[in-house]
């Protein structure tokens, strides 16, 4: 099986938002909650200038794609600058967090090797 997506195409589905991550939103792209996908998975969030996805682990490992703006990622407590067109390797269960320093929107996609999202166990840490 395989289909093409878009932000558009996925227009109908409300933003997820929680208070654990202030400023930060996010749709689901490719998931098998919402489509006959499997295997991988995929996502759209944003992060609005001061938001803050804060630190967390969780046991698969992720990439994020950076498409739009720049922040501060926390690499196990290590802090480096990212920005549009960068990409991001997360080992498993490798502590991290991205904040928004800019003045733009923080975009990016992220991946993770599961079915779906709601399968990732997110332990916070901050
Ligand atoms: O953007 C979200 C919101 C929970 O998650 C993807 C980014 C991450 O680091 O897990
Ligand atoms: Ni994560």
């Amino acid at each position: 099986m395989i289909f093409v997506k878009n932000l558009k195409s996925v227009s109908d589905q409300e933003w997820t938002t929680t208070e654990k991550y202030p400023g930060v939103r996010w749709k689901f792209l490719i998931d098998a909650d919402f489509m006959d996908s499997s295997g991988l998975s995929l996502g759209f969030a944003e992060i609005a200038p001061g938001g803050d996805l804060t630190l967390h682990y969780h046991s698969p490992a992720e990439i994020y794609v950076v498409t739009n703006g720049k922040g501060i990622l926390n690499k196990s407590g290590e802090l480096e600058e990212i920005k549009k067109g960068d990409v991001v390797y997360i080992k498993g269960n490798a502590e991290h967090a991205l904040k928004n320093n800019g003045k733009e929107t923080l975009e990016f996609y992220w991946i993770f090797p599961t079915d779906r999202f709601s399968e990732v166990e997110y332990i916070s840490t901050n």
